[in-house]
């Protein structure tokens, strides 16, 4: 099938990261022809960069205007639209599929909750004035929605040393052996300032790994600038290609996240990890890391779950540091898991399943 994905960047990576991943598995592992229509097209090739050529070279990446002219080229239309997290269609090309001699559908892909509503609006029909029916697609954790973007699922091992990205090459000459490895990677109302302080003060050895622009987004070098003891050490490394990303959420003993595609990665990295979910005025956010807390702890001792809990709230790494280890177990169980509940091949499977 023929699938255009329109994706608008408000603000962030996470529409680009997931429109991409999307394109991607649609394209290399179910053989679609995937056209993506973005209004930021150098944040896409950023993130896309890491690819092999052959991979990326059938995906067409387009601006977003140039759908306009899709109205001139019925031949083109495709079988599927996906508007990415509710963004509205271009008017001219929404006037090119009303001529279309048989419409395509089109999914509003949406936002990925492990809250247990999702089930019920999954998938549903919304009527629209122009008559191409419009659906509901949500992500999700449980068996009976839209599953997760698996792909490329990370392998698990040690590191291998020619597989080091070359941006990050000068980094990671610089990692310590004896010291544990945390990447950062979180919005800018983090307490981290604080939690560095408080790590570093639990006297192990820990580098930690700072996404691009944090330091300067916490202000760690400003004004007020940060004090830490040696044994832990801050790196800022460059912002990478999503594969390389994903690469070195695998290397790492801890991960701190953000939005939900690096949320997911950090999950298949089966390593433990903070969730800095994307506060919302309103709180929702707090009762979406919950629904995701009650699935992700399901099985564990009220131990791990407390300190877990803790951790994923911003307590201070001194009240759950020591379950590290524990939680370590658990992070590779609950990947485990994961890959054998989307066993059918997660979120781009369900999705032509449910198109076809
Ligand atoms: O960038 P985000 O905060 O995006 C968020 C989410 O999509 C959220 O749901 C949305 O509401 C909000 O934006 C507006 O976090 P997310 O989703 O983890 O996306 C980050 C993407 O960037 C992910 O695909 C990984 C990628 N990435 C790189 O490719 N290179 C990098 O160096 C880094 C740090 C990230």
């Amino acid at each position: 099938m023929r699938w255009d994905i329109f994706c608008q960047i408000v603000d962030n990576y996470g529409d680009a990261g997931v429109c991409w991943r999307l394109a991607r598995s649609l394209s290399s592992i179910h053989g679609q022809e995937v056209r993506i229509f973005c209004d930021d097209l150098p944040t896409l090739n950023l993130l896309a960069s890491g690819v092999e050529q052959s991979i990326k070279q059938r995906i067409d990446l387009q601006p977003w205007e140039s759908s306009h002219t899709n109205a001139r080229h019925p031949v083109q239309m495709p079988d599927v639209v996906i508007e990415a997290f509710g963004c509205e269609l271009p008017e001219r090309y929404l006037a090119g599929l009303f001529i279309a001699p048989i419409k395509p559908i089109i999914v509003n892909l949406e936002y990925l909750s492990a809250e247990p509503w999702v089930a019920e609006f999954h998938g549903k029909a919304s009527p629209q004035s122009h008559g191409i029916p419009k659906y509901f697609f949500f992500p999700g954790f449980q068996d009976e929605v839209g599953g997760l973007l698996l792909d490329p699922i990370p392998a698990e091992g040690h590191l291998v040393e020619e597989k080091i990205p070359k941006d990050l090459k000068a980094t990671w000459s610089q990692l310590r052996q004896d010291a544990k490895r945390i990447s950062v990677f979180c919005y800018p109302g983090a307490p981290l300032k604080k939690w560095l302080a408080n790590l570093a003060s639990l006297g192990e050895n820990v580098d930690v790994l700072l996404a691009h622009g944090h330091a300067e987004q916490l202000n760690l070098y400003g004004e007020q600038p940060i004090s830490l003891p040696a044994n832990l050490q801050l790196l800022s490394i460059p912002f990478i290609s999503q594969d390389e990303y994903d690469w070195v959420l695998s290397q790492c003993d801890f991960n701190i996240v953000r939005g939900e595609d690096s949320f997911v990665r950090a999950q298949l990295a089966g390593k433990p990890f903070i969730w800095h979910i994307y506060p919302q005025e309103d709180r929702a956010h707090e009762v979406k890391l919950a629904a995701f807390l009650d699935l992700y702890l399901e099985e564990v001792s009220q131990e791990l779950r407390l300190a877990t809990i803790a951790a994923m709230t911003w307590a201070m790494p001194s009240e759950w540091f020591g379950d590290l280890s524990r939680w370590k177990a658990h992070a590779k169980q609950w990947r485990a898991h994961l890959l054998e509940k989307q066993a059918d091949g997660g979120l781009p499977a369900r999705l032509i399943h449910f198109v076809a």
